[in-house]
């Protein structure tokens, strides 16, 4: 017996490569980003030259808790409602592991997002009043800190100098994408 083979096929078009993905633009809940192509024969490239996606959050499970990253830009106070309205609280990494986590998430999508800072679960009322979680447990300073409460013996990661007050109203937490380190940003 014998029989004819099967047929291979191969798509013809006159598409370049698609080019890498933008960055992130946009407002509120409507944040893209688009990558684009160019057709290099016009009439034979069927399909579109440009693409566009969300970038409005990423997520990931750990030890039974769900993480989710939002990429749209929101004030401190406005974060942790949207975290509250979806039954959730602003993440709280109280330990070593979960910041690594943390930070593994902000590094797959992108280092897009504006000045590439996360808001988390860690703020102070005021100068003199200690880092709080949002669960209203104490979070650690360093030794170094000037003015505050220091609780040396807890857990922190703040990055370099920080917290630093640098901006005289630095009295929420904000995570870098790039290493994991806290900083101490302002909340509007
Ligand atoms: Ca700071």
């Amino acid at each position: 017996m014998w029989s004819h083979p099967k047929p291979t096929c191969v798509e013809h078009n006159e598409w370049d490569e698609w080019s890498t993905w933008s960055k992130c633009k946009g407002r509120c809940n409507s944040v893209q980003e688009r990558r684009q192509r160019t057709c290099r024969v016009p009439g034979r490239c069927p399909g579109t030259n440009i693409q566009r996606r969300s970038c409005s959050t990423t997520t990931m499970n750990f030890r039974g808790i769900t993480y989710t990253m939002f990429e749209n830009r929101k004030n401190f106070n406005n974060a942790k409602l949207h975290c509250e309205s979806i039954n959730g609280t602003l993440a709280m990494p109280k330990n070593a592991d979960i910041t690594e986590k943390i930070t593994e998430m902000a590094q797959t999508k992108n280092n897009k997002v504006y000045r590439n800072q996360f808001y988390f679960g860690l703020h102070k009322q005021n100068l003199r009043e200690p880092w709080l979680w949002v669960d209203g447990t104490r979070a650690g300073t360093p030794l170094s800190i000037r003015g505050g409460t220091r609780n040396n013996d807890l857990y922190h990661n703040w990055k370099g100098v920080e917290p630093n007050n640098a901006r005289g109203d630095e009295f929420c937490g904000s995570l870098f994408a790039s290493s994991g380190g806290w900083n101490d940003i302002y909340c509007d």
